[in-house]
């Protein structure tokens, strides 16, 4: 058994998305219509731009499955692109007017051009596609453990969603949000978001926004406080610091912590001995600020991350640049590019955090199959219920 990790490969107009994912175990039963399903609705969602209408991004599987069964063996696969022209000088111009806010002049200058084209092919939010493929495969895997994750759109501008997400909620939130443009399940946020991005439209501007996803069923003690580098929020913010335009990450209260006395911090330990089968083994909270993390380990409660996504830097009305080449004052470059991809963000965010919850899982329970880990997760429960053991 190794780590679970994924690699991802592939330019914004090449010939596709690549990924490669080691360390699923043998024996998980692929759903292919999930993984589709959430590369469709990272696709959608308000402020898109053209690109978006001439792809269709589905799932190839190339390696390590059998009859839509993990079978232990590298995982890999693929998104083919429709708008592929890399190779088409013309249909890939040179870019010498950095944008600021994008990759282009750091990537430049770091690979000694003053042509912002291969940097900006593979610093492009395309790639998302291939992380939300591996977040979806690895939903596969926890939805096996009951464990299953809800992302939304929390804020646009300053229209802020007004709603609380818990464990007995959030399935009812479901539909509002897959019904809504920005995927906000507050209908009067949602319209308030998109009169946002709108008007960035019509001022030739663009958009970010506030995204959120929380976690329900993981079980008691996934990550460790032993290693810093294997603390599962520090993996969780690892992975959604990597997504194009985020600029930061939240946990539980996040930032407000800061702010106020730990005794309206911390949230007080009960113990409900009716909900000891549950995969809290009983324990509950009065509060979750923790956002479901403590010491860098779950501690049953649900998981809640809030990430911030920065506006598209491609402008339609250019900020002040130089031109590259001649260093002289220029607008900077334009390109067909979306006005908000928020509500894909919220779709990207939400499988980044269930790949780090998957490999935390894997790392918890070990085992080469699916059958082999399902044993080792019941045996763990039943096992931390019969708590306090006799000391070896
Ligand atoms: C992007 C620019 C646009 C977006 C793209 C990200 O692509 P294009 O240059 O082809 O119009 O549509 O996002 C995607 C392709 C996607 O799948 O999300 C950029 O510069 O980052």
């Amino acid at each position: 058994m190794s780590q679970l990790t994924y690699n991802t490969a592939g330019e914004s107009h090449g010939r596709g998305c690549l990924i490669l994912v080691n360390g699923m175990p043998k024996g998980l039963a692929i759903d292919q219509g999930l993984i589709n399903h959430e590369l469709r609705r990272r696709q959608g969602g308000y402020g898109r731009g053209g690109r978006m209408k001439i792809e269709t991004d589905t799932v190839d599987f190339l390696t390590g499955v059998r009859q839509m069964h993990t079978i232990g063996a590298p995982i890999t696969m693929a998104i083919w692109n429709s708008d592929h022209r890399l190779d088409d000088a013309e249909r890939t111009p040179p870019l010498h007017r950095p944008r600021p806010g994008h990759a282009d002049l750091a990537g430049s200058i770091k690979w000694l051009t003053t042509d912002c084209r291969e940097t900006l092919e593979r610093a492009s939010a395309r790639e998302t596609t291939s992380r939300v493929a591996a977040g979806a495969l690895a939903k596969c895997l926890l939805k096996a453990f009951g464990i299953e994750v809800f992302g939304f759109v929390r804020q646009v501008g300053a229209a802020r969603g007004d709603f609380e997400v818990t464990a007995d909620n959030w399935r009812d939130l479901i539909e509002p949000r897959d019904n809504s443009d920005c995927y906000c399940p507050d209908h009067a946020a949602d319209e308030a978001m998109k009169a946002f991005i709108n008007d960035q439209k019509m001022a030739k501007d663009t958009a970010g926004g506030i995204v959120e996803c929380h976690v329900f069923g993981a079980p008691v003690g996934l990550g460790t406080c032993v290693n810093w580098y294997e603390k599962l929020d520090a993996r969780i913010a690892y992975g959604v610091m990597g997504i194009q335009a985020f600029k930061g990450v939240e946990i539980g209260m996040g930032f407000e912590v800061g702010q106020l006395p730990g005794s309206q911090v911390h949230d007080e330990i009960f113990f409900d001995e009716s909900r000891k089968d549950t995969p809290t083994l009983g324990f509950s909270r009065g509060s979750n600020n923790a956002g479901g993390l403590e010491g860098g380990m779950t501690n049953g409660q649900p998981i809640v991350v809030r990430g911030a996504m920065k506006p598209i830097s491609t402008l339609g009305k250019p900020l002040r640049s130089i031109d590259l080449n001649t260093k002289d004052a220029a607008e900077a470059g334009w390109e067909r590019s979306d006005i908000s991809a928020i509500s894909a963000a919220s779709v990207v965010m939400e499988n980044v955090v269930a790949f780090e919850v998957a490999g935390a899982l894997l790392n918890k329970l070990g085992g080469d199959s699916m059958t082999e880990c399902l044993a080792n997760y019941h045996n763990f429960l039943d096992t931390a219920r019969q708590l306090p053991l006799d000391e070896v």
